[in-house]
């Protein structure tokens, strides 16, 4: 006798049973607000979810310094928005339900509530301000100048940025965050902008108005310029100037004790940084003795009278 099993193989799905994606985690179905991993699932009438996991997960903005919920005065460089799970037993209300569920979800570090307090450090009275205590407002600048600022920040500074005509012209991050500009070869209106940012990303701003005028100052003389032989070399070295806006040096050489410095015995252009010592080697040269000068020439090409110095190659 044959006894066919064919016919039990073969399972066929019922309709009512429903294959479902949902949140791996709660079994719920999903919205954005999920941070788990999805699991596809199967359900039956009576267990279908109805629920989106937004019954468990919740997001909240939250300042990353205080960790407290953000307010209005939470700059935008500190608020992030993050997820929180919130486990509840079917009765929330009674501890015999609940504590258990609480446990299970704090064992398995599913137990991260939002908080309940707003950031207490991004509050008025931490609020930084600054003022420009030099030059004074509608001034007049000519060549360098330095401007000075009076800061109050009870956080502490991160960074004063100064601007200008809205143009970023150099920042400092230490006390007394001072710092020297140059005017160039610009002339006209300007506005002179500084700002501060706190270490917790207050900011605070102030402008004062100021004439420029072009630079015509050229920077100071080299010191300390040497010039050394050995045999057939001539070794020049110098001390740059401390002008802020120096900007390179030129060497002239002749034969002539009374010459002057021209493009034709210009020997050397070197581009260096204030207060930088520096060298250059004249070589190949005949018996006899050279005389040198040396000037200094800041960005917008005012130049120094130059100093000199000699030597003697036999
Ligand atoms: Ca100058």
């Amino acid at each position: 006798m044959m006894i066919s099993f064919s016919k039990y193989v073969k399972f066929v799905v019922p309709k009512s049973i429903k294959k479902m994606t949902v949140d791996g985690l709660t079994g719920l179905l999903p919205t954005k607000n999920c941070p788990g991993q999805l699991r596809s699932d199967i359900f039956a009438p009576v267990n279908i979810p109805t629920d989106t996991c937004d019954k468990v997960y919740t997001t909240a903005t939250i300042d990353t310094i205080s960790k407290k919920l953000a307010t209005d005065l939470t700059p935008e460089e500190t608020k992030k928005v993050k997820t929180f799970i919130v486990l509840h037993s079917e009765f929330p209300d009674r501890p015999n339900w609940e504590n258990p569920v609480i446990g299970w979800a704090k064992a398995r570090g599913y137990f991260n509530p939002p908080p309940r307090e707003y950031d207490d450090i991004h509050v008025e009275k931490n609020k930084p301000s600054i003022t420009i205590t030099s030059p004074a407002n509608g001034s007049t600048a000519s060549g360098n100048f330095t401007v000075t600022v009076s800061v109050n920040a009870p956080k502490g500074v991160k960074m004063i940025t100064y601007y200008i005509d809205g143009e970023s012209v150099g920042a400092t991050t230490a006390s007394p965050f001072s710092i020297t500009l140059n005017t160039g070869s610009e002339a006209g209106e300007k506005t002179l902008t500084a700002t501060i940012l706190d270490k917790i990303y207050f900011t605070a701003t102030t402008s004062i108005a100021l004439t420029f005028s072009p630079d015509t100052q050229p920077p100071n003389e080299t010191t300390n310029f040497t010039a050394v032989t050995s045999e057939l070399i001539v070794t020049l070295s110098w001390t740059n100037p401390a002008d802020f806006d120096f900007d390179h040096i030129e060497i002239y050489r002749s034969t002539d004790s009374e010459f002057s410095p021209n493009e034709s015995n210009l020997i050397t252009t070197i581009i260096g940084t204030p207060n930088q010592i520096q060298s250059f080697i004249d070589q190949n040269l005949p018996a006899g003795t050279y005389y040198y000068i040396i000037r200094t020439f800041d960005k917008v090409g005012n130049f120094s009278a130059g100093v000199s110095s000699f030597a003697i190659v036999s």
